[in-house]
């Protein structure tokens, strides 16, 4: 293909210089040959040159990650600049849509940014919703502990945008540490550049002074939440990310810090 291309080039050129040459001819002072010929040079190596920048450079990628916290998905916010990004399909209910969920992690001095496009929940629930999100921040990949060090857990509602102090779920209490002091959260239902089907997204910001003690590059984090989407085979009520972290949790009650999605 590369060749055609230039053999193209070549002959096109070549057509044009003639062309030139011939318009050029009535003028006595560029009537000779060596200028002409010295002239025709220049515009070759420049053509061809040209002819291969247009074809291998990059398009280049504008915009840098300075997302505003509203709950909406925009191309301004520059999540694609996001420096951990995972992916995961989901099988959900049949109310939901089976597909990918995509989630956006960036970690700077002061703040976690996190977006959850989770395209399989389009239903807008203005009932029922729920958002947990488990950070290990030391990386130790033991089971969670609510104690503080080494671990962060929200618990946000959405039915009237409130942080719980508590998570309770099969009998199972555990507390939370991240709040509203900590934490600026917005959500929406909307099409995104991922889904065209409306569905929940959540967009959030996290003081990083949790790390404070640990990692600043090393941790490790996983998402839980109900909103109608539900994951069925697990028969648990919620869905959960990554889908090991859901499946465990719902069969032992435990949050392994080891079946995060991995940040490092
Ligand atoms: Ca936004
Ligand atoms: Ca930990
Ligand atoms: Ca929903």
């Amino acid at each position: 293909m590369i060749s055609t291309k230039l053999s193209n080039l070549k002959y096109n050129l070549r057509l044009l210089s003639s062309q030139i040459y011939k318009k050029l001819r009535g003028f006595t002072i560029l009537t000779n040959k060596k200028l002409i010929g010295g002239f025709l040079a220049v515009f070759l190596v420049a053509g061809v040159a040209g002819g291969f920048a247009g074809y291998y450079f990059p398009r280049l990628d504008f915009g840098s990650f300075n997302p505003t916290i509203d709950g909406n998905f925009s191309t301004s916010d520059g999540w694609r600049f996001a420096k951990w990004q995972f992916i995961e399909y989901l099988t959900l209910d049949e109310n939901s849509t089976n597909t990918n969920n995509y989630f956006y992690v960036h970690l700077t001095d002061e703040y976690l940014y996190v977006l959850i496009d989770f395209c399989g929940d389009t239903t807008g629930d203005k009932k029922g919703e729920w958002l947990t999100i488990w950070i290990d921040t030391d990386n130790s990949q033991t089971t969670y502990s609510h104690t503080g060090k080494g671990g962060g857990m929200l618990c946000y509602l959405t039915e009237n945008s409130s942080y719980n102090e508590t998570f309770h779920h099969n009998g199972n209490l555990f507390e939370t540490n991240l709040n509203s002091s900590k934490v600026n959260l917005g959500f929406s239902f909307q099409s995104t550049v991922n889904s065209k089907i409306e569905h929940r997204v959540f967009e959030l910001r996290i003081d990083s002074s949790i790390f404070e003690d640990d990692s600043q590059n090393d941790f490790a984090i996983a998402f839980l939440g109900y909103g109608t989407a539900f994951v069925p085979y697990y028969n648990s009520g919620f869905w959960g990310a990554p889908s090991n972290f859901a499946q465990e949790y719902s069969i032992s009650n435990n949050i392994y810090e080891n079946l995060y999605f991995i940040c490092e």
